[in-house]
């Protein structure tokens, strides 16, 4: 790329511009810097808060710069005009690259994150399959002809990249999340400032070298770490931003959309959901009380798709429940690298601190705790920030506990008489991210599947998805979609080029 973005004293006065820090975070132009405030933030392990590693944390000054070589990168033209094909090249070598250090980047996302090794490992095959979808579609959508009507005009509808993105994405599943950014951005010929969650930095390092060695060139990917208030602010206001691709609570996506408005950016958000699992009495039960406790305990309900809510047939409601609160209460808590453990802490103590209170609301509302509820207090979990399996019996739709995301191993139960009414149940929320139905009828199954106002529907199933098909929210669960063709078109401006290949005076105004 250009010269001009290779660092120097000049444009970034505090780095070490010609080696790589040990201390990393903090990745502009091409290469690796301390932070101009010299900031720095000691990661931990939520499961027993050893400690990672310590990072970069970037300043407001920092992302300014790393906003601007975003921007000349950008500017400088020659990102955007190599062929869709070759940028997608750099796509699946990435992802080559990424299973062959599958093992290193497994780790450091369950050292950060808490969860299970061998879930990490799935993460970056998922990672992986989404880079390989992008590289995958590289070339294949170069836009279209319109049929003017007219011989003498050619009309085009093509695609052009949006510019500077700045990404910012969190701690649940931190690289994935990024993928499905910065796969699809790279691809449409974006330039990114990428923001990981503070909390879980490690991957998203890892990954700017990687890119670098996939061919990705300097300016075009780059990435600050630090704090949403001081760093995010800045990359969701900077008027040489001009997209924010954001994932992550509804009180920030809110006040991102805020930021954008003053220049008029575009803004994508994944806001989690509050979503419900209905079973009816015709479903295959033990699948269905199998997967429901999966929907909702899978790492440890930090699943933006969690089924939190069991919307369950009122004649079935025993049977269903009782087996969910005795399999809950069994479910085997503990760090990354314990065999014996189902799932992992939470994130942080913060967290968990909140998870609870939402569970003690829910109480004082009349919700009956059935198991879980108890912070632990002997150790070794004592030593990390875990919470168990929880399930609130009796709940109904006004409680705040159903209503709000409580993002943690928390299941309400409501129950319902008929069709209708269990769909009612279930769109009653300000969320639409997903749900699931468990039913062995199969015109009931997709007339409720039709009806759910929400992103995703499982039917006699809970959280799979592929790369190809479209993820994101109706209602407050946000707006556009990530993954599949959808999630390329969310980095694309559309344009229209129109060429009249025979001008000649028109004299619409007399001579
Ligand atoms: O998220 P935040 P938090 C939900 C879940 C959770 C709640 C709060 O309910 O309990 O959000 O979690 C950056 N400008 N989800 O506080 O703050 C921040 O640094 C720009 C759902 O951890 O939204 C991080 O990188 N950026 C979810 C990212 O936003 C800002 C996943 C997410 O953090 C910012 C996680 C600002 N003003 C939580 N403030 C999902 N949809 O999957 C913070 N950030």
């Amino acid at each position: 790329m250009s010269a001009g973005l290779a660092p120097s004293a000049a444009t970034l006065p505090s780095a070490e511009s010609e080696t790589t820090p040990a201390l990393k975070g903090l990745y502009v132009g091409g290469s690796w810097h301390l932070s101009d405030g010299g900031g720095t933030r000691t990661i931990h392990c939520p499961a027993d808060l050893r400690e990672v590693t310590t990072v970069v944390e970037s300043s407001a000054t920092d992302a300014g710069r790393a906003i601007a070589a975003a921007r000349t990168a950008f500017d400088e033209g020659s990102w955007a005009a190599l062929p869709e094909k070759r940028r997608g090249e750099m796509l699946l070598h990435t992802a080559d690259l990424l299973i062959r250090d599958k093992a290193i980047y497994a780790r450091a996302e369950a050292l950060d994150t808490g969860k299970r090794l061998v879930e990490a490992e799935y993460d970056i095959d998922d990672i992986v399959s989404c880079f390989r979808y992008y590289g995958g579609i590289a070339g294949t959508d170069a836009g279209r002809v319109v049929d003017t009507g007219n011989p003498d005009a050619i009309s085009r509808i093509v695609y052009a990249p949006v510019g500077v993105c700045s990404l910012i994405t969190p701690w649940n599943y931190p690289l994935l999340q990024v993928s499905w950014k910065v796969a699809p951005a790279l691809l449409a010929g974006n330039t990114l400032v990428l923001k990981p969650s503070e909390l879980t930095p490690s991957t998203a390092i890892l990954l700017m070298d990687t890119l670098t060695e996939a061919g990705v060139p300097a300016g075009v990917a780059n990435l600050v770490t630090g704090s949403g208030p001081e760093v995010g602010s800045v990359l969701t206001s900077d008027k040489r931003v001009d997209m924010v691709s954001f994932t992550g609570g509804l009180a920030t996506g809110k006040a991102i959309m805020v930021a954008g408005a003053a220049t008029v950016k575009k803004v994508a958000l994944e806001l989690g959901g509050k979503n419900p699992n209905i079973i009816f009495a015709d479903a295959d039960i033990e699948a269905a009380i199998d997967y429901s406790l999966t929907a909702v305990f899978l790492h440890s309900g930090q699943v933006c798709s969690a089924g939190a809510r069991l919307i369950v047939a009122a004649e079935l409601h025993d049977r269903v429940v009782d087996e969910i609160v005795s399999r809950a209460a069994q479910i085997r808590l503990g760090g990354p690298f314990d065999d014996n453990a189902e799932t992992g802490p939470l994130i942080s103590a913060a967290h968990r601190d909140k998870v609870h209170a939402y569970v003690m609301a829910g109480a004082a509302e009349g919700a009956i705790l059935r198991t879980g509820g108890k912070i632990p207090t002997e150790a070794p979990l004592a030593q990390g920030f875990y919470y168990p399996p929880t399930v609130l019996d009796g709940c109904t739709r006004e409680m705040s506990v159903v209503q709000q995301e409580s993002f943690g191993p928390v299941m309400t139960v409501e129950t319902f008489t008929t069709e209708a009414e269990a769909i009612t149940i279930a769109n009653d929320t300000d969320y639409g991210l997903a749900g699931a139905v468990w039913t062995s009828d199969a015109s009931r199954a997709q007339r409720v599947a039709s009806a759910l106002r929400h992103g995703t529907v499982w039917i006699n199933d809970y959280h799979p998805y592929v790369p190809q098909a479209e993820w994101g929210g109706f209602g407050q669960s946000g707006n556009g979609r990530e993954l599949g063709p959808t999630g390329l078109s969310e980095y694309r401006e559309i344009k229209h080029i129109w060429q009249n290949t025979a001008p000649a005076p028109q004299y619409w105004f007399s001579r």
